[in-house]
Parts: structure tokens; sequence; C-alpha cells
């Protein structure tokens, strides 16, 4: 299992959250995630070999965020 964590922007309620959680609780692989406020982040847990960094960000992408891999 791998593990991600993605800053996210734009999510300013918990409604947010809720659906930055569901879209990536619903991507292929995705075993678990915790997104949060405060940090504006989320932390998923995933099989790498069905899905990738760059498949969740684009997820959360997709869902009208903004996500970016911390350096
Ligand atoms: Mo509440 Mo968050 O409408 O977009 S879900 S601000």
């Amino acid at each position: 299992m791998e593990n991600l964590t993605l800053a996210i922007k734009g999510m300013t309620c918990m409604g947010c959250v809720a659906s930055v959680t569901r879209v990536l609780k619903a991507t292929a692989g995705v075993k678990d995630a915790q997104v949060t406020l405060q940090p504006a982040q989320a932390q998923v847990q995933y099989d790498g070999a069905q899905t990738n960094p760059a498949q969740l960000k684009a997820a959360v992408e997709d869902a009208g965020f903004e996500a970016s891999e911390p350096a």
C-alpha cells in the first residue's frame, strides 16, 4: 500500500471536504482517504498497482479543486 499527501486548494467548508473524500474513495485502488481543511490536504492510502499520484491529483481537480504534491 502506498501513501500520498496532496495539498488541496479551494476547499472552504466541510461539504468540500466530503466531496474530495468521496471522489478519492470512488477512485479504483484507493483504500482510504483522510481529508482535512486545516491543513488543507488529503492523505490517501492506495494500491500502486491500480492507481498513481497523477490519477489521484486529476480526480481531485475534476471535482473542482486544485491539488498538488508537496515538494
Ligand atoms: Mo459548501 Mo464547499 O456549498 O464548496 S461544499 S463551500
